[in-house]
């Protein structure tokens, strides 16, 4: 079904054919950019990387900043001269960053000036940084004048787009190779099959750009279909909530956990509404999204159509729980840096809580043991994946691991049920053994977030010597709640068998996470959580 050209720049195609007065990106503050002073300003860097900067086509070029309209733009110019983007984020350190820039032969970097610090400080040899964003004549925005439109260099439908890298909980970062095919193909598998945009949409969320999962849903998307984006530089869940309101959003993406604390601030504004007004009016407006009368704006979730819960599991209480208070089902999915975006999701009415989905049109899925044999429905096992995009480590050994008889193996544990749902059990090494017992933290987790105080849960095995593994819980509490592990323990006691119950119980103020906000499991396992 998916059948591109042999030539096609993925980037020429996304700057496409809409009108050029149609919006393309807004920001918080700024005026919002169309379509037509989009291509304008990609011209005139792609112009300047393959003239006064020497970027060739297959060069590699590193972009590093915060979500910004410029930051898209210097990655639609980068592969419209036919050069690589090498992606990162803007928490990467020093060190990590000369890593990158060695394993991907990265030879330039465009940077905001509010990022180019620690870009600087890794010293890395014969890095050339042009900066954007500032005032200095030396900046890339002050330097390039206006030019021709610039013709988009005819690249193989297969040659590489660009690198993303794997956050790396462990280990060496790996970077991943993607094809300008692989950016059309997420938005014609997942974006065109789940979501269904709309020229009107407004999307926003909270993954960084650096993220393949910001970068599909904040630009490929919203562009494939001719619809507009709002990139925040801050968009944690407090600037999310008056972010939906003022732009009228329409389509989300973030985490649960990200979720669960709009909720939270969603109920409070509820209740402080309910002492203050007891007569307050609900309706429902067109779309199904609820609309409260007499809410204060910031609160106002009425323009949101689509909602995308990704990069962690979604318990089925966080899901009713969202769905109860807008009247949105959430489009649960999972995805992976090696596969850049979304594989296994489910839309409208197909959507059932507690479990992901069903293989995204265009994509297969099934569940193997260790010897890649598939598993009866209903048992555990290792997720297998393959359909548009392939993981392809850039000089990496750990590709034998990943790729497998032609499958991709996420390190994911998953059941397919016998009505071919795909229900999440736990990440492959997190599963934990204990007496003879296999637990999945998750299940433990989620009853945990079904105690009103809970805000976060984490479960981990620690090694012991009786049991092999004993189940310890981390939990971090609504904030002013007293930390009483004995209440917790009886709450417990109700929700699951005992063997799953944990020994332990510790209270933190916050869970280790990512710079992509994955939970850090290995650093609660080894007491390293700060
Ligand atoms: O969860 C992830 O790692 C992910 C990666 C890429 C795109 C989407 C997602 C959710």
């Amino acid at each position: 079904e998916l059948d591109y050209p042999d030539r096609v720049n993925c980037a020429a195609e996304l700057l496409g054919s809409t009108a050029p007065d149609r919006p393309v990106f807004h920001t918080a503050t700024g005026p919002s950019w169309t379509y037509g002073e989009l291509r304008a300003r990609v011209d005139r860097i792609a112009h300047l990387l393959s003239g006064e900067l020497g970027v060739a086509p297959g060069n590699r070029v590193l972009l590093r900043g915060p979500t910004t309209p410029w930051l898209a733009a210097c990655w639609l110019a980068v592969l419209k001269a036919g050069a690589i983007a090498v992606t990162v984020l803007a928490q990467q350190r020093p060190n990590e960053l000369r890593a990158m820039c060695e394993i991907a032969r990265v030879d330039h970097a465009l940077c905001d000036i509010r990022a180019v610090d620690a870009l600087a400080k890794g010293e890395i040899p014969g890095l050339r940084i042009t900066t954007y964003g500032g005032d200095s004549p030396d900046d890339l925005l002050n330097r390039s004048a206006p030019c021709e439109p610039y013709q988009a260099v005819e690249t193989a439908c297969d040659d590489v787009a660009l690198i993303a890298f794997t956050s790396g909980t462990t280990g060496r970062p790996k970077g991943c190779l993607h094809f300008h095919r692989d950016v059309l193909a997420i938005a014609d598998t997942f974006s065109r099959h789940i979501l269904k945009p709309l020229p009107d949409d407004v999307f926003a969320g909270s993954p960084p750009l650096g993220f393949t999962f910001g970068l599909g849903g904040l630009v490929v998307f919203p562009m494939r279909a001719g619809a507009s984006a709002l990139l925040l530089e801050q968009a944690g869940p407090r600037q999310l909530l008056p972010a939906i309101a003022a732009h009228r959003v329409t389509v989300l993406f973030t985490a649960p956990t990200a979720y669960r604390a709009m909720l939270d601030d969603l109920n409070a504004s509820n209740d402080r509404n309910d002492r203050n007004d007891l007569n307050h009016v609900k309706q429902f407006n067109h779309l199904g999204g609820l609309h409260d009368l007499n809410r204060p704006s910031a609160h106002d979730v009425s323009s949101l159509r689509r909602c995308v819960s990704a990069g962690e599991n979604l318990p089925a209480a966080t899901w009713r729980a969202w769905h109860e208070r807008t009247g949105l089902r959430l489009i649960n999915g999972i995805g992976a840096t090696e596969l850049l975006h979304i594989f296994i999701s489910a839309a409208d009415e197909d959507i059932r809580p507690g479990t992901t989905g069903v293989p995204v049109p265009g994509w297969h899925a099934r569940v193997q043991g260790p010897d890649g044999r598939p598993v009866p429905d209903g048992e555990p096992g290792l997720l297998a994946v393959c359909g548009p995009v392939g993981c392809r480590y850039l000089a990496d050994p750990r590709q034998q691991e990943y790729v497998r008889d032609g499958w991709n193996i996420t390190g994911d544990t998953y059941v397919r049920e016998p009505d071919g749902y795909f229900r999440y059990v736990a990440r492959a090494d997190d599963m934990i053994i204990s007496a003879g017992y296999n637990i999945a933290g998750p299940e433990v987790e989620e009853a945990l977030l079904r105690h009103p105080d809970v805000v976060e849960a984490a479960v981990v095995g620690r090694a012991d010597e009786q049991r092999g593994q004993v189940v310890v819980a981390f939990a971090v509490l609504r904030a002013g709640v007293r930390r009483d592990a004995e209440a917790l323990r009886a709450f417990l006691k109700e929700e699951l068998a005992p063997y799953k119950c944990p020994r332990e119980f510790v209270f933190l103020d916050a869970l280790p996470r990512t710079a992509t906000g994955k939970l850090q499991r290995f650093r609660l396992r080894t007491q390293d959580h700060g």
